[in-house]
């Protein structure tokens, strides 16, 4: 089977673009490839962080990824801080990479401005420790977003330097990943403004439906959410953003078709489409959300899935981080 990785931040509550956005395409990818899943918990820490919460937050993501349907015989799931060949192997990158290259991208120039003269040197090196993170297991394809792209491109720049720098033509040092884009419609925006993404960061609650919402809590909140006064709904209007937005968590959460929802809801008011929206939601969350309880009131078990995937991780990890280690020179440790 090829190969894919990717990776979630425990850094909050997971929601409703985390699993539309990347969970769930996982596990349907996890049918054809061999998926490493990590907990991204160096990341998590590129910006100010609570201590007390991060451990907590690293076993809910992991919850999460088995409780949506993630099979441990198809994929190994590990925390990105257990397996130290990350750290070392971003170091190495560091010191091959040119610091223009990181200052050019768009997602550090974005969360740097909101830092302000706190922007620590980690979140400049951000996508370096991801290139880590990635190239480590040779992957064959790499799942992305839009807001990605950037970021792999890196991946595989610095990929192509090393093996420029390092290595031999017909024997590179690194495996060079592709990109394998998302479906359409896999962006969901805030339920407070259809043209932002909806976000762990988001200070404003009512943005985002967690994935642990109760169903009195997903009902407040769709309830709430902005909508424009426009009669009939309809996909695809730039005028209509949260309209467009609504719709697609719909036809996502139902499973039907793009076709079918539009015809569905052509006539409706929001009044008729709201409860439609909730009842789905609820519906397509409730096998998760009573997954994710036993598995988080299960400690033991969630150790021992993260440690068997330590294990599996790091066989393969070692071995990308010694190929690289010999080709820069270093000396065999006695
Ligand atoms: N709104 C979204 N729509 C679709 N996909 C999304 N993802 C995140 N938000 C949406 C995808 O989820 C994965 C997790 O990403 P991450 O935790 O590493 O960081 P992120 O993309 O920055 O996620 P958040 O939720 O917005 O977190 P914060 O607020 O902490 O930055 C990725 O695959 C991402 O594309």
């Amino acid at each position: 089977k090829p190969r894919i990785l990717s990776g979630i931040q425990p850094t909050g509550d997971l929601h409703l673009g985390n699993y539309l956005g990347a969970i769930r395409n996982w596990v349907e990818l996890q049918e054809t490839y061999q998926c490493f899943l990590f907990m991204a918990d160096l990341h998590a820490i590129t910006v100010p962080h609570d201590p007390t919460r991060l451990a907590e937050n690293t076993y809910q993501v992991a919850a999460t990824y088995i409780a949506s349907g993630i099979d441990l015989e198809n994929a190994t799931i590990f925390v990105q801080s257990h397996v130290k060949a990350h750290t070392e192997l971003a170091w190495m990158f560091n010191c091959i990479t040119p610091l223009n290259w990181l200052e050019r991208m768009i997602q550090f120039k974005e969360k740097a401005v909101k830092q302000g003269e706190n922007v620590s040197v980690g979140l400049l090196d951000y996508p370096v420790l991801q290139a880590a993170d990635i190239l480590l297991y040779e992957p064959d394809q790499v799942p992305v977003g839009e807001d990605q792209k950037q970021h792999l491109e890196l991946t595989r720049d610095i990929a192509g330097r090393v093996n420029h720098l390092f290595g031999k033509e017909d024997a590179p040092i690194l495996k060079v990943p592709q990109p394998l884009i998302r479906p359409d419609g896999a962006r969901v925006m805030s339920l407070a403004d259809g043209t932002r993404k909806m976000s762990k960061s988001d200070p404003a609650e009512l943005s985002r439906i967690n994935l642990t919402d109760s169903a009195d809590l997903i009902k407040k909140k769709i309830k709430k959410c902005k909508t424009d006064p426009a009669r009939g709904l309809e996909f695809d209007n730039p005028e209509r953003p949260e309209c467009h937005n609504l719709l697609t968590l719909y036809m996502l959460l139902s499973s039907k078709t793009k076709e079918a929802v539009a015809a569905e809801c052509r006539e409706m008011g929001w009044g008729q489409f709201k409860p439609l929206l909730t009842e789905t939601t609820i519906e397509a969350l409730r096998p998760i959300q009573t997954k994710y309880q036993e598995l988080m009131d299960d400690r033991a078990y969630l150790e021992s899935v993260l440690r068997d995937g330590r294990e599996k991780a790091e066989t393969v990890a070692n071995s990308t981080l010694a190929k690289v280690k010999a080709a820069l020179g270093y000396s065999t440790p006695l």
